[in-house]
């Protein structure tokens, strides 16, 4: 057996039991889908999946791709390359296209589950694979011209990357100092050095489409500073025959490095140097408007999504894999034996210590692949929508829930993530340390998921001064009304009561923390220092937020189990639904009662850490 465990039961029961994503199917966009269809995607991607894609995780992790300096090219592993050939003959870089581009008439929570297979297996596969989803911005945003390039870029299976970040400009990305000139043509040229470009050279596809951000220069052109002056541009590895995509000439933007990383090596991480080799670099301004920070956000709110949904699968595969390990490992008496050297030894699911880590590991890879599934419902309704003109309103609520959602996708998925999967290791013993497992370098590879597309602390302000703040709570009004619904509603048959006490404690607790960051906003027009009180808070509600949601979307779940067992559930089923009900209550219980203490932390909040001296830390 290969590293990778997923879990399609899981993905399942999600998707028709808690989300009835099959009462969408079969109408409008998604006409040529249903259930069956959904299952059967999920069933042919998972045994391509746990196969041949999670075949050559550990060897590409070995055997990372080499640069070579003279031709400015990297090359992957073999091993990699036949994972990668055998993801697009099976033709799943189509899961994420509209039906006009060439798509399986799937919606977003089904496209991705799918996904989570993929990310789970082989994360870099994944990225290596964007170029036809790059696609659709080019037809979402181009000129006619280039909406055929979209086309061009689906058919002949190009790579394509996003070029935001420079050595002076990570998350100040407004930082940017590449530039494009203007030509006589109409074409720009572009001048400068990017840095840390994933997928940014590869030899796995004839052509790749560079998305880049750049400051244009040009009669005419007013500069403007920060983010709102810049604008983005194709500029492929090759120039091409606008009519048949057939590669021609080498075009001047040269990959002049390829980093060496703690994880996810198989990923090329890119220097870029634009116009500097003697050739100039060509780029052609996306669409007719310099609007490049908005355009770039349609691919950047995608890619948030995507980096989640990896944290998250790969925390299922790591307690997957510790969960199997100790049901076999053996080791020490049980607990109320402790006295008796003569006691049988057991295996270490039986000491309460290793119990509660397995459970939160559960809680966090079950739970957050709810919340970033119920967040994929709303993309759905805006999927579905815009085929088949839903009304304004609920449209523009699904995609402000969406909004409000990603940030804690994104930030909670990776942060959980990393910490959870650090127990997942712990949960082998020295064992966990070796190479001879997959979770020494499930940690190295997910590591990278709290930094890139915005660290962290980036999700965290995201989270309060646009989703809520300059939302004016709109969407946050909307969850707290749903949690609240939840929390009265008798659905339980009075059952998990006293759980759902706790979430409501939860959601008071962090309706309070918010409710007094706003006061500390609010007070930073009268004392400019009072917003370093947000500013010091805002990754603690991000986390707090994402547990109150992880706590609600389990107890949803235990909900729907608890019916099924009532109805009568398979043995099969069985304890699947029971493990429902178990992390359930065991999450409201152990972790949703240190969001008061959270929340007494943000109440009694105060300016000293930004007084100390530099030289004091
Ligand atoms: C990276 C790549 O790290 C890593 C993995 C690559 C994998 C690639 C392949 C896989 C992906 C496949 C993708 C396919 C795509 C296909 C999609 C198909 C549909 N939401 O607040 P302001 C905009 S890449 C939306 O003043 P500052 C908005 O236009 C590097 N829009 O910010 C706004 O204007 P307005 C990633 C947003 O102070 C404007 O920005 N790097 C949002 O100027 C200005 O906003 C990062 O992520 C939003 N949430 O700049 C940088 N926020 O207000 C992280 C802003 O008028 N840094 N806009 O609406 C940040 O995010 C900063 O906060 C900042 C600050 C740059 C936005
Ligand atoms: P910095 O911005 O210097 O941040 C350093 C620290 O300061 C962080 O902890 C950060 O949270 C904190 N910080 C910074 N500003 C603030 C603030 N205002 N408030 C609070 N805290 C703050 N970029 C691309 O354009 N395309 C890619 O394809 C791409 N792929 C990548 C792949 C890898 C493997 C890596 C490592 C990076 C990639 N990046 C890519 C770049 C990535 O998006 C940036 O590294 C990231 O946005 C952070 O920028 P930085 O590294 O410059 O860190």
């Amino acid at each position: 057996m290969g590293h990778y465990k997923s879990n399609v039961r899981d993905l399942e029961f999600n998707l028709f039991e808690v989300l009835g994503v099959q009462e969408r199917l079969g109408k409008g966009v998604l006409a040529d889908s249903d259930e069956e269809t959904a299952r059967g995607v999920l069933a042919e991607l998972n045994n391509l999946a746990v196969g041949p894609l999670a075949e050559s995780f550990a060897d590409a992790d070995r055997n990372p791709p080499v640069y070579d300096p003279k031709t400015f090219s990297a090359t992957l592993p073999e091993s990699f390359k036949k994972s990668y050939q055998a993801l697009w003959d099976g033709e799943w870089w189509r899961i994420g296209l509209t039906n006009e581009l060439g798509g399986f008439g799937l919606p977003p929570t089904v496209q991705w589950a799918a996904s989570e297979l993929i990310l789970g297996a082989n994360p870099a596969l994944f990225m290596y694979m964007a170029g036809p989803n790059f696609a659709m911005i080019l037809d979402r945003n181009g000129t006619e011209e280039q909406k055929r390039w979209a086309r061009l870029m689906i058919e002949r299976a190009w790579g394509a990357t996003m070029v935001l970040t420079e050595p002076d400009a990570g998350s100040d990305v407004g930082a940017g100092r590449t530039k494009a000139v203007l030509q006589e043509d109409g074409s720009w040229h572009l001048e400068g050095v990017k840095r840390f470009i994933t997928s940014g050279d590869q030899d796995m596809t004839e052509n790749i489409m560079h998305l880049v951000l750049a400051r244009p220069e040009g009669p005419g052109i007013e500069p403007k500073p920060g983010t709102k002056g810049l604008s983005l541009f194709l500029v492929p590895k090759y120039h091409f025959d606008t009519e048949t995509g057939e590669p021609g000439e080498r075009n001047g933007a040269f990959v002049t490095g390829v980093e060496h990383k703690m994880g996810l090596k198989v990923s090329t991480t890119c220097e870029l140097t634009f116009g500097q080799h003697g050739v100039p670099a060509k780029g052609w301004l996306l669409g007719e408007v310099h609007d490049g920070i908005a355009q770039m956000f349609q691919v950047i709110e995608y890619a948030r999504m995507m980096v989640g949904t990896k944290a998250i699968a790969t925390l299922s595969t790591g307690y997957l894999n510790a969960l199997e390990y100790a049901k076999e490992r053996v080791q020490g008496a049980d607990l109320t034996q402790m006295l008796d050297k003569t006691a049988p030894r057991v295996t270490i699911t039986h000491h309460p210590d290793v119990r509660r880590s397995l459970m939160l590991q559960k809680a966090y890879a079950e739970g957050l692949r709810a919340v970033y599934l119920y967040t994929a419902s709303f993309q759905d309704q805006v999927w579905v929508g815009e085929g088949d003109g839903a009304d304004a309103e609920s449209l523009d609520l699904a995609e402000r829930v969406n909004d409000l959602l990603l940030p804690i996708v994104k930030g909670v998925g990776s942060e959980r993530a990393t910490e959870q999967l650090v127990q997942s290791l712990q949960t082998l013993g020295g064992s966990g340390f070796l190479q001879d497992y997959p979770i020494e370098q499930y940690i190295r590879d997910a590591k990278i998921d709290s930094l890139y597309e915005g660290t962290t602390a980036i999700q965290s302000m995201d989270f309060f001064f646009r989703k809520i703040v300059r939302d004016k709570g709109k969407a946050l009004t909307y969850i707290a009304g749903e949690i609240t619904k939840f929390i009265e509603s008798e659905a339980g048959n009075g059952r998990l009561k006293a759980e759902r006490a706790l979430l409501k404690q939860a959601l008071d607790d962090t309706q309070a923390m918010l409710g007094t960051m706003i006061g500390y906003l609010t007070a930073s027009q009268e004392d400019a220092k009072s917003v370093y009180k947000v500013g010091q808070h805002t990754v603690r509600l991000l986390m707090s937020a994402g547990d109150l949601l992880v706590g609600w979307q389990l107890l949803r779940q235990a909900e729907v189990a608890q019916a099924k067992l009532d109805a009568g559930a398979s043995t099969k089923d069985a304890p699947f639904y029971q493990g429902k009900l178990a992390v359930a209550s065991f999450f409201a219980k152990t972790v949703l009662p240190e969001l008061s203490a959270r929340r007494a932390i943000v109440e009694a909040a105060d300016n000293d850490l930004m007084e100390i001296d530099e030289a004091a830390f």
